[in-house]
């Protein structure tokens, strides 16, 4: 029988995860905070802090280290919830998984904070970090591997112990995004492996840049759905029930799921529709890959508005858009992931435009993509986690989330959303007026367009300040609930399905199906071009340190 709650040393196990999480987004936010001052030339950083050293760090400590700790502890607290208490040999890996991915990520820290990897967070070749930088990552990677191995397996014998057939829908979710995460990593672990650390350490001369960045994309493009689809588990899952309402369709968010695992790989190309090698049929071919992986992102919206309008309607409303009344706006557990949700419509139509190949060579490099991916992992993707957490951690923790709390943390959203958009707003505006991305403050000699980017750039430093401030926020939030509020129980929300729901085919849980179409898909997509990066590569690229 699963109890309701999660068991106290999985507890203790997910909290571990969130403490590291969150202590990257507070470090990374005052990085963030400082960019946008220095970008708009309010501020000279001081002690031979350089920006791109300021930006690296942010990219690793935002976009790696807090998404996937908070990714992992969530899900040991959702499985343990669903599946039941961590066996003990999942558990025990699960704990060397943190031991080795914490190791990892000290390593890559420490060594951008002695500005030795200040290589962004994409750490194109040819800008050459210390080896040790390479090797946090490679520790890094191999801690999640665990983290993923410990998640399957807890499934696999669970799956086995109760001899049904389809899991419960959290734990379907939780093993296809980490089955997900596994084949991702496979590229950048080659990269790393046999590409960045023998020419960093000088064991080779060169590095083939093409196929380096191609490795990168293979992982970089599923990497940003291995952040995306934790915040569909909590808007398939865990909205339904906060709302009062039902999963609308089991077997939708399962097939949204697997169409997740199958279209999100083979579409790194259209990161790199600028970059000369590869040839048009291969990146066009991508393209309609990538315009493939929209269709779930779709099925989810109409998925949720689904759900949305029937528990209103069930709730007594009638006009055509009564229902948006009737959702609890003053829960903080709805609030922060529905403002998420609104923001992806905007978020998602821009990354379209991104995918749109002619298009592509506008935004390409500008600030426009910066704006993008500040709409979609920073706001639609961060407000779903931070809504996650304030019921998850005094869950775990054993208190309860205060009407107080609730009150601050709508604060904090609304915060969060402001800042936004004035600072993605800005972002986006000037991209299409042509400033480019990753460039510290520079007027180009007192260029007349590059001047006109200025008040754009003032803009996102105000964007940039009260985002701060919602950090802050945000931080004094989580650790009353961590260790101030008021002992008691709070629920771990899992919805039930609605009883008009279509049964689900079992067939959508046939890992080797999914797993054998995916290679296929991958083969086809990259070995072409892969083959043609090898057999055309110019000579091996030097090392170079620009800062
Ligand atoms: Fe992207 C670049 C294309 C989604 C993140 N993207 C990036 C980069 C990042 C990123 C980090 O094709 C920069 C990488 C770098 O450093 O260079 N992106 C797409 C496409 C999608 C997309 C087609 N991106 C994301 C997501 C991200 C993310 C998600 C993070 C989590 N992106 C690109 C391309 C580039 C790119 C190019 C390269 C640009 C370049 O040139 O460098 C799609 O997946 C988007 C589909 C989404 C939708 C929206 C569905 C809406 C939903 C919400 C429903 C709301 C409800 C509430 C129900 C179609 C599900 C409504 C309620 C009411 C009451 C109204
Ligand atoms: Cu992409």
């Amino acid at each position: 029988m699963i109890s309701q709650v999660v068991d106290r040393s999985d507890a203790k196990l997910s909290m571990a995860h969130l403490y590291v999480a969150f202590g990257a987004v507070l470090l990374g936010g005052i990085a963030g905070l400082l960019q946008t001052l220095v970008r708009s030339g309010t501020i000279v950083l001081p002690a031979g802090i350089g920006y791109y050293q300021l930006l690296t760090a942010h990219g690793i400590l935002l976009a790696l280290v807090f998404t996937t700790y908070f990714i992992i502890g969530f899900f040991y607290a959702g499985l343990s919830r669903t599946l039941g208490k961590f066996y003990d040999q999942p558990y025990r890996m699960a704990w060397l998984g943190f031991v080795i991915m914490t190791f990892g990520t000290v390593l890559t820290t420490v060594m951008i904070l002695l500005n030795e990897g200040t290589v962004l967070y994409t750490f194109y070749a040819p800008l050459k970090a210390s080896p040790l930088f390479y090797i946090g990552l490679t520790f890094f990677i191999i801690g999640t591997w665990l983290a993923g191995g410990a998640m399957c397996h807890q499934y696999y014998i669970c799956k086995k112990v109760s001899k049904k057939k389809l899991s419960p829908l959290f734990a379907f979710m939780a093993v296809s995004t980490m089955v997900l995460w596994f084949v991702a990593t496979i590229g950048v672990a080659a990269s790393v492996l046999f590409q960045f650390i023998p020419w960093s350490l000088g064991w080779v001369d060169g590095i083939n840049i093409l196929l380096s960045r191609t490795l990168f994309w293979y992982f970089g493009h599923p990497l940003v759905y291995f952040w995306l689809l934790p915040a569909y588990v909590c808007w398939y899952v865990i909205i339904p029930e906060i709302i009062g309402g039902k999963i609308f369709s089991d077997a939708l968010a399962r097939l949204s799921f697997v169409l997740f695992l199958l279209f999100s790989i083979p579409v790194g190309f259209h990161h790199q529709l600028l970059e000369s090698g590869i040839s048009p049929f291969w990146k066009f071919l991508q393209v309609v890959l990538t315009f493939m992986v929209i269709v779930p992102s779709l099925m989810t919206a109409f998925s949720l508005f689904a759900t949305f309008e029937i528990s209103g309607r069930r709730k007594g409303a009638s006009s055509l858009f009564g229902w948006f009344k009737k959702l609890p706006w003053k829960d903080a557990r709805f609030f922060a992931p529905m403002v998420g949700m609104l923001i992806f419509i905007p978020a998602g139509a821009g990354g379209i435009i991104n995918a749109s190949n002619q298009m592509n060579q506008i935004v390409h490099n500008t600030l426009w993509v910066t704006g993008h991916f500040h709409l979609t992992v920073a706001s639609s993707v961060a407000l779903t986690f931070f809504g996650i957490a304030y019921w998850l951690i005094p869950h775990l923790t054993g208190r309860v989330l205060t009407g107080r709390m609730h009150q601050l943390a709508n604060l904090q959203t609304i915060l969060w959303a402001v800042g936004m958009f004035f600072m993605s707003g800005a972002m986006h505006t000037v991209g299409l007026l042509g400033a480019p991305r990753r460039t510290a403050y520079t007027t180009y000699q007192d260029n007349p367009d590059a001047l006109g980017w200025i008040p754009y750039e003032v803009t996102m430093a105000l964007g940039g300040s009260i985002l701060f401030i919602a950090i802050i926020l945000l931080i004094v939030i989580l650790t009353d609930l961590a260790f101030f509020a008021p002992k008691g129980k709070e629920d771990f929300p899992i919805g039930t399905v609605a009883d008009q729901a279509e049964k689900t085919p079992v067939i959508l849980e046939n890992w080797r199906l999914w797993l054998t179409v995916v290679t296929i898909l991958i083969l086809v997509a990259y070995t072409v071009p892969v083959v043609h990066m090898i057999e055309h590569a110019p000579p091996g690229s030097p090392g170079y340190k620009f800062w």
